[in-house]
């Protein structure tokens, strides 16, 4: 047998064990998993000798080329990836698939935004991807027909939020949304922050002229957080009970109402994100702009919330750790659009992590034994994969599957660097940051697009996915 590449000598690692394997490569494919495939086998050949083999990053949260919604508090803010950098930007961090956000603007419509995201992708993407629908404006046309169509040309993700004025939706919408994903067998995404209390609490902040960033985190305490998952959960079961995401899961609250809600026999996904475990309240608490850095929601808390976080890594309550990049420029494109020193509300929300990802886990995760190697690939991409119905073409290392790989270097030592990430934004919270573990080779359907820090891949090469049923639906029980 013959392969178009042949890696030989790594430790390949899946969501269920880790082996000594090389692996044969064909037409963008894994053809051959084996203890040893004979030498000269390999059009080409790569020694991956005393190097890890894991399936390339899925990372399903992630804003690429977002507009702010018309009406949006910080109106105006341009995200400074577009697919080109964003993809760039995954691919140098070990992730080969994006799942970023169509979202529609209110008074138009959503398969003309699907419509537009597609072309911001093609020509662009340098890694695959697939779209989320986001959800903000559920009108009859929306629920009876475009929802319909769009899922069944494979985006089978809707969001939906509970907070930001100009893409919430009530407690009626989000009913209405959740049972056309029953009934067409979508996966449910909530961003869940009861906004008539943060909103009353930035208020009673921006009164006492309390607007810095750091009373950004202080008008969404956690309970804000918990009232709405509990919500969302309710809505859910109310609905029919879709497979229902909540997304960004930042503390011990909000992973208590999953638990009781998971008790009453709803399916229900968790996620937290890298900024839950690697900051707080604190970093938004710097001198001048400095805090704007670390602005997300819900914001960073504190040591305690951070360690809620990585029990539930830990132990299983999370079953998705994605980064909720959000690229937005230190500069008045992106955080300080309305001006040098804004109030906390006129900042946009989001912080960049698509390339840190990985890293960042791998190493504060597996490194210091917290969380074995097959539970990072399950929470990295396997997970994302059956949920998001990409598997088993992506998301693990098995005869059939796409070549998505990452040849990671267990031991190499990094100090994060903006310089190292390869996105559009100007900084990175996780500036400085010493780490073990980096990705040195990154391969996307058998092609090598990354290798010691130079991108390989051009633009427009990367494709779009359909998303397949949830293994949410085609499988009985807790889907994983
Ligand atoms: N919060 C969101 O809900 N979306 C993007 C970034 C953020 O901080
Ligand atoms: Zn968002
Ligand atoms: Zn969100
Ligand atoms: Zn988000």
């Amino acid at each position: 047998m013959s392969f178009d590449l042949v890696l030989r000598g790594g430790t390949v690692a899946t969501a269920a064990e880790v082996f000594a394997a090389d692996i044969g490569i064909t037409d963008g494919r894994i053809a051959a998993l084996a203890e040893r495939i004979a030498p000269g086998a390999g059009a080409r050949e790569m020694d991956v000798t005393g190097r890890l083999i894991l399936p390339g990053g899925i990372d399903a949260h992630v804003h690429i080329d977002q507009a702010q919604s018309p009406g949006a508090a910080a109106a105006g803010a341009a995200m400074a990836d577009g697919f080109r950098t964003g993809t760039t930007s995954a691919a140098f961090g070990g992730t080969t698939t994006t799942i970023s956000f169509a979202v529609q603007h209110r008074g138009t419509s959503l398969r003309d935004a699907v419509a537009d995201y597609h072309r911001r992708a093609e020509g662009n993407a340098v890694v695959d991807y697939a779209f989320h629908l986001t959800v903000t404006d559920p009108t009859q046309a929306v629920l009876g027909q475009e929802l319909p169509a769009l899922i069944a040309a494979g985006c089978r993700s809707l969001k939906v939020y509970m907070t930001y004025e100009a893409m919430r939706l009530g407690d009626r919408e989000i009913l209405e949304v959740m049972a056309v994903a029953r009934a067409h067998r979508a996966v449910v995404l909530v961003h869940a922050e009861n906004h008539e209390v943060l909103t009353w609490l930035a208020e009673r902040l921006e009164a006492r002229g309390e607007t810095r960033p750091v009373h950004h985190a202080r008008s969404r305490p956690l309970f804000v957080e918990r009232e709405a998952t509990h919500r969302a959960l309710t809505l859910s079961e109310a609905a029919g009970a879709p497979p229902t995401v909540i997304v960004h899961v930042s503390g011990a609250e909000p992973i208590e109402e999953i638990r009781r809600a998971r008790a009453r026999g709803l399916t229900v996904v968790a996620e937290t994100c890298p900024q839950y475990l690697f900051l707080s309240e604190g970093d938004l608490d710097l001198p001048d702009m400095e805090g704007a850095k670390a602005m997300c929601s819900p914001p960073p808390r504190d040591a305690a919330s951070q360690a809620a976080c990585w029990r539930g890594l830990e132990d299983g309550t999370f079953d998705l750790f994605n980064s909720d990049h959000a690229p937005y420029r230190m500069d008045g494109e992106g955080k300080l659009r309305a001006g040098p020193n804004p109030p906390f509300r006129r900042v946009a929300n989001g912080i960049p992590g698509l390339a840190t990802r990985l890293p960042l886990l791998f190493s504060e995760g597996v490194v210091t034994g917290r969380i074995p190697l097959t539970r990072f690939v399950a929470l990295t991409a396997t997970n994302n994969a059956r949920l998001y119905g990409l598997a088993p073409r992506k998301g693990t290392v098995a005869v059939g599957a796409d070549a998505d790989l990452a040849v990671w270097d267990p031991e190499r030592r990094v100090t994060v660097t903006n310089a190292l990430l390869h996105h559009a934004v100007d900084y990175t919270p996780y500036e400085g940051m010493r780490i073990t573990g980096w990705p040195e080779t990154v391969l996307s359907r058998g092609e090598v697009v990354v290798a010691d820090g130079v991108l390989h891949a051009r633009p427009g090469r990367g494709r779009f996915l359909e998303q397949t049923l949830s293994s949410a639906y085609a499988e009985a029980g807790r889907w994983i």
